[in-house]
């Protein structure tokens, strides 16, 4: 329905040709949103020409869910066999990927919590004074279940930027409001971007879990909004990810390109970063979670896509219980928040930094004093040791 006409031709003549030459479906392991699947085009031309003049679907509610325009792509539901095959036909079709899941990086219950002994993050009286901006005219787009905008730590700083998945515009989870209070809210640690704002880019259910086309289309929005900004000084924070998907690489790296920074959270399966998307983005902040005594928690991912170990282990912070309420989890997803507001922090004081300058930059001012339990020794042999720091 929202393609139609001129190539409807196509569908006929096809078969007096012989069979089109069909790109393959990319496979990939793990749930999948049924009959959803993100197509990538050679380039945005072949796109164009396909939204223009591509096949008429002969299945109804086969249709184009998303036009992303940071990637030469599309989600589509394809609801039979036929309207996939047109679309594996079309000439200018690169790649077609099931619209696989994502989900929230986070842990619930470990077992043998330690008790939170010391703020460790804590910023040097020395440390604060320098810090005279506080992230003040940064923007981080957190890219996650939404955010509760009304609790009382963001004092009218977090606000609703978009909503890509039919959900309400509520954080009925709580994760994303958690990480917009490690992120922007100096209650809470490492509280060093307390000027700085958050815009709530919800992509996943309340139940913490979300198709990679919203994902995507979150990431679209994001460096869009970023692009027509004033400033231009932006960060996009995501606590979540799912198993390999080139599309939403590509969507964050196409980002990164424009000049929008990103921390991603590298993943709770204690598996190299390398097996999860889109914290496998090599130019991306991949953060991995180190508990209070600066040792890599059980949880976390590892290997040498880690730019930087930061704290992910009882961390407290922003709830949507109440304007006052606050709770303690752990996560890879509680980490990548915490660098995002270091870097919020960094941008205020120092300036526009690209990526690139600003991830070294994270690095150099990082410091070597994460270990490895002894179990860990594989992941502490491919791993940086390297602890992040405001600076
Ligand atoms: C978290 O909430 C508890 C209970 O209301 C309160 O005592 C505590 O001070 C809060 N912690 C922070 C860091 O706000
Ligand atoms: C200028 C300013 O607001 N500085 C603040 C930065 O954040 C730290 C930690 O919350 C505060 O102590 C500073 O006063």
């Amino acid at each position: 329905m929202y393609l139609r006409a001129a190539l409807g031709a196509f569908v006929l003549v096809a078969p007096a040709w012989g069979a089109p030459t069909l790109v393959p479906i990319t496979k990939h392991a793990g749930s999948v949103k049924s009959s959803s699947y993100i197509v990538t085009f050679q380039d945005a031309a072949s796109k164009n020409a396909f939204l223009k003049t591509g096949p008429t679907f002969a299945q109804s509610g086969s249709s184009v869910t998303y036009n992303y325009e940071i990637i030469p792509a599309t989600a589509m539901v394809l609801n039979s066999p036929e309207d996939l095959r047109l679309v594996q036909g079309f000439v200018g079709v690169k790649s077609i990927e099931p619209d696989s899941i994502a989900s929230i990086h986070y842990e619930v219950g470990l077992d043998g919590v330690e008790v939170l002994d010391h703020q460790p993050s804590a910023p040097s009286p020395e440390q604060l004074e320098k810090r005279w901006d506080n992230g003040s005219g940064v923007t981080i787009y957190g890219i996650d279940t939404g955010i509760y905008v009304e609790h009382s730590c963001f004092g009218g700083r977090a606000k609703w930027g978009a909503t890509f998945g039919g959900y309400a515009d509520k954080d009925g989870n709580g994760h994303g409001t958690h990480t917009a209070g490690t992120a922007i809210c100096s209650d809470f640690e490492p509280g060093v971007a307390g000027k700085a704002e958050m815009l709530a880019v919800k992509v996943l259910s309340d139940a913490g879990s979300g198709a990679i086309s919203d994902v995507i289309a979150g990431i679209d929005w994001s460096a869009k909004h970023f692009q027509s900004s004033a400033s231009k000084l932006a960060i996009a924070t995501m606590s979540l990810g799912g198993l390999p998907n080139d599309a939403v690489d590509k969507a964050v790296q196409s980002a990164i390109d424009m000049g929008l920074h990103f921390t991603i959270a590298a993943g709770n399966s204690n598996a190299d970063a390398s097996t999860s998307s889109p914290a496998r983005v090599q130019s991306a902040n991949t953060i991995g979670a180190v508990d209070s005594k600066k040792q890599k928690a059980s949880f976390s991912n590892y290997g040498a896509l880690i730019d930087v170990w930061y704290y992910g282990v009882d961390v407290v912070s922003a709830w949507i219980d109440g304007p006052d309420s606050n709770k303690t989890l752990s996560g890879t997803s509680m980490a990548t928040p915490g660098v995002a507001a270091l870097l919020a922090s960094a941008l205020g004081n120092y300036g526009q930094m690209t990526p690139e300058d600003l991830s070294n930059k994270l690095k150099e001012q990082a410091v070597d004093e994460v270990t490895f339990a002894p179990v860990d020794a594989p992941a502490m042999v491919v791993s940086t040791h390297k602890l992040a720091q405001p600076w």
